[in-house]
C-alpha cells in the first residue's frame, strides 16, 4: 500500500471500495475537451460499466473546484460533462488549477501525476498524446509523464493526428515499456494497423502484471504502456483516417491554433471529416480499454 497524500481527495464512493476492490483510474480531459456533449456522457457510462463488469472500481480523476480528486461523481461530474468553464489541465497546471480553485479536466499527463500521488497502479485512456506532425515543434507532456509515472497505462496507441513513428521512438528513448495486447503492432487509435512493430506482445493480463512487478522491483521510474487495437467493428480504414487528418491539419493551420487547443481542435475536425465515424470508434475503444484495464487491475491485486 502506498502512503496516502492529503493533497488528493478520495470520493466517499471510491474510498469505501478501495480496500476490497481493484481500482481503475480514468482521465477527465477526454470527457470535457476530447468528446462533444452529449456523447461524453455515453463514454463515461460505458467506461464505468466496463470496469465494474470486470470486477473493479472506476475512479475518474479531476481537479474539482481546486481539489485534486480521485472519483469524479454526482453534481461535479455533471458540471464536467457540461464542459463549460472546465479547463484542460496538464501535469504542470495542477498546482495552478488548485491555487485558483478551478474545475480542471486532467489529461493523461496530469492523470498520471495524480495516480502517482494517490498510489493508483492502473489507468485507462483512449489514446495518449505524442509528437505532433506540424506545424511547429509540439510534443505532448503525456510522454514525459509516462517516463516518470510507474503506472500501467492502457490505451489504443497514440492519436492518429500525431507522428506515430516519432512518438514510438520517443517512448523508447524515455524508457517507457510498450506491450501489445492482442497485437504486435503499435495501433493507430482509430485504426488497428500501422505497420509499426513492437518487441513485446501478449494476450494474457498475467504477463503484464509480472512485467510490472519486476519493473517496480527494479525501481524503474516509468509507465508500462499496454496498447490494444480499437475493436474491429468500430475501427476505421487507414486511408479514410489519413485523409481526414490531412483536412484537420490544414484547418488548424488556417485557424492558427496553438498550444493546448491543438489536440481538441484536431479531434473535432477529424470527427466532422469522418461524419461521426471517428466518434463511434473513440467511444468503442475507450470502453474496450477500460475493460482491459479492469482485467489487469484485478489480476494485479490477486498477485500482490
Ligand atoms: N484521446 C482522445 N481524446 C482526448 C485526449 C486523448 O481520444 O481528448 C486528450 C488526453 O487527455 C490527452 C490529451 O492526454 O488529449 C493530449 O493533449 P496534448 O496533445 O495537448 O498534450
Ligand atoms: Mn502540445
Amino acid at each position: 500500500m502506498h502512503a496516502l497524500t492529503r493533497a488528493v481527495r478520495w470520493s466517499p464512493a471510491v474510498a469505501a471500495l478501495r480496500r476490497d476492490r481493484a481500482i481503475v483510474a480514468l482521465e477527465s480531459s477526454v470527457l470535457a475537451q476530447g468528446l462533444p456533449a452529449p456523447v461524453n456522457r455515453d463514454a463515461e457510462r460505458r467506461m464505468r460499466a466496463a470496469v465494474e463488469g470486470h470486477g473493479a472500481t472506476p475512479a475518474v480523476l479531476a481537479v474539482v473546484r481546486g481539489v485534486p480528486t480521485v472519483g469524479l461523481e454526482g453534481d461535479d461530474l455533471e458540471r464536467f460533462l457540461g464542459r463549460d468553464g472546465v479547463t484542460k489541465v496538464s501535469a504542470r497546471d495542477l498546482g495552478w488549477a488548485a491555487a485558483r480553485g478551478l474545475d480542471g479536466a486532467t489529461t493523461v499527463a496530469a492523470s498520471l501525476a495524480l495516480c502517482t500521488a494517490a498510489g493508483l497502479d492502473v489507468f485507462a485512456t483512449g489514446g495518449i498524446g505524442g509528437v505532433h506532425r506540424e506545424p511547429a515543434f509540439d510534443e505532448s507532456a503525456d510522454l514525459l509523464e509516462l517516463a516518470r509515472s510507474p503506472v500501467i497505462t492502457v490505451c489504443a496507441g497514440a492519436k492518429s493526428i500525431l507522428d506515430l513513428p516519432a512518438t514510438l521512438e520517443r517512448l523508447e528513448s524515455y524508457g517507457v515499456a510498450v506491450i501489445g495486447f492482442g497485437t504486435d503492432e503499435f495501433p493507430g487509435f482509430f485504426t488497428r494497423h500501422t505497420g509499426l512493430r513492437l518487441s513485446a506482445a501478449t494476450d494474457d493480463p498475467a504477463d503484464v502484471v509480472r512485467a510490472f512487478h519486476v519493473h517496480r522491483a527494479l525501481g524503474r521510474p516509468g509507465a508500462l504502456l499496454v496498447v490494444q487495437p480499437p475493436p474491429a467493428d468500430a475501427a476505421l480504414d487507414a486511408s479514410l483516417v489519413e485523409a481526414a487528418v490531412q483536412q484537420a491539419l490544414a484547418a488548424a493551420r488556417t485557424a492558427g491554433v496553438t498550444g493546448a487547443a491543438v489536440t481538441p481542435f484536431l479531434l473535432a475536425a477529424v470527427e466532422r471529416e469522418t461524419a461521426g465515424a471517428s466518434l463511434h470508434a473513440n467511444l468503442a475503444l475507450l470502453e474496450a480499454n477500460a475493460a482491459l484495464a479492469a482485467r489487469i487491475a484485478v489480476a494485479c491485486r490477486g498477485d500482490a
